[in-house]
């Protein structure tokens, strides 16, 4: 019986007591951001992007390489097309899970 007291004290700490007025976290998990395609790897299924400011990873604008899972997101984005996309940190691995071309 005494074990359960620390569980119960840990939920009551983790439920709000009211909202905090910031992005939810659905919202930012989903979060796009904008880039613009540099290079193509389709065979590792690898791109490069010049990206501005990741918000759901902390990301300050850089060129960089992200892992594209599935690797058909590919199909269809060329070298120098804007885009949108959306990235996530697996496991250390920026890995683009979401990407179209923008007007
Ligand atoms: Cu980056």
């Amino acid at each position: 019986m005494k074990r359960l007291i620390p569980l119960l004290a840990a939920l009551a700490l983790a439920t709000p007591l009211h909202a905090e007025p910031v992005t939810p976290p659905a919202a930012q998990a989903s979060a796009m951001s904008e880039g613009v395609v540099r290079k193509i790897d389709t065979e590792n299924a690898k791109i490069t992007l010049r990206h501005g400011p990741l918000v759901n990873l902390d990301m300050p604008p850089m060129t960089m390489v992200f892992r594209v899972q599935p690797s058909g997101l590919l199909n269809g984005i060329k070298v120098g097309d804007k885009v949108k996309f959306h990235a996530e940190d697996h496991n250390g691995v920026f890995t683009v899970t979401a990407i179209e071309a923008a007007p």
